[in-house]
């Protein structure tokens, strides 16, 4: 990779979404290795964290008779409820300790607004509310995103769908990512992103 206009965007590469975490993705720590070694490749690293308040709204605790993976009607549209993960200042929302963190030029937090959930990277479930991440890859002169991390059928595809209708040139590297794969998730994942012109690489 050469050139200031490509960046790696590592998607929620926390202990939360790893063996032993509140809402574990099966070998998510199996794609730290390369992502590690990615981020020497790339001018620019980015890392999101999901980053939820006790009370998160996407909680299935928060609503009365609710069991995690069922999907609810939030006003800004259906919502899956997921077991409590990634309480900020908790251990189960830190990067996973063998993630190299020092390499990035960002570290952007999402879903900490209590009402809404943000798989997004660039907005939260509303489809409405950014989170800045558009702006600063602009004002950077950054075009080519790659997308890394967890989960596949979740934050990545929801990142990178958004990526590409915003105008950037996308790609995920599937190897380099898990997916939860709740009820079709990912292979309904995985058709949204090539429609929204998303390269699938291995
Ligand atoms: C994620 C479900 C809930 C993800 C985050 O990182 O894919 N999935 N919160
Ligand atoms: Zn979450």
């Amino acid at each position: 990779m050469s050139g200031e206009t490509e960046a790696l965007i590592v998607i929620d590469v926390q202990n939360d979404f790893c063996p032993g975490g509140a809402l574990a993705v099966a070998g998510g720590d199996e794609i730290i290795p390369r992502i590690n070694a990615l981020m020497q490749e790339f001018p620019v690293t980015i890392l999101t964290q999901d980053w939820h308040p006790e009370e998160h709204s996407s909680f299935a605790a928060m609503h009365e008779g609710k069991s995690p993976f069922e999907t609810i009607d939030m006003p800004y549209g259906p919502q899956t409820l997921w077991p409590a993960h990634c309480v900020w200042g908790s251990e189960g929302a830190a990067f996973h300790p063998r993630l190299a963190i020092d390499p990035a030029d960002l570290i952007i937090r999402k879903g900490f607004r209590p009402e809404v959930d943000s798989y997004s990277a660039f907005f939260e479930n509303d489809h409405a509310t950014p989170t800045g991440l558009a702006g600063y890859l602009r004002e950077r002169g950054i075009t080519d995103l790659t997308f890394v991390g967890l989960a596949l059928d979740f934050c990545v595809a929801w990142s990178a769908i958004d990526a590409a209708k915003l105008g950037f040139n996308v790609r995920v590297l599937e190897g380099a990512c898990r997916a939860i794969d709740l009820n079709g998730s990912l292979a309904a994942a995985r058709d949204a992103m090539r429609a929204a012109g998303v390269a699938l690489d291995a």
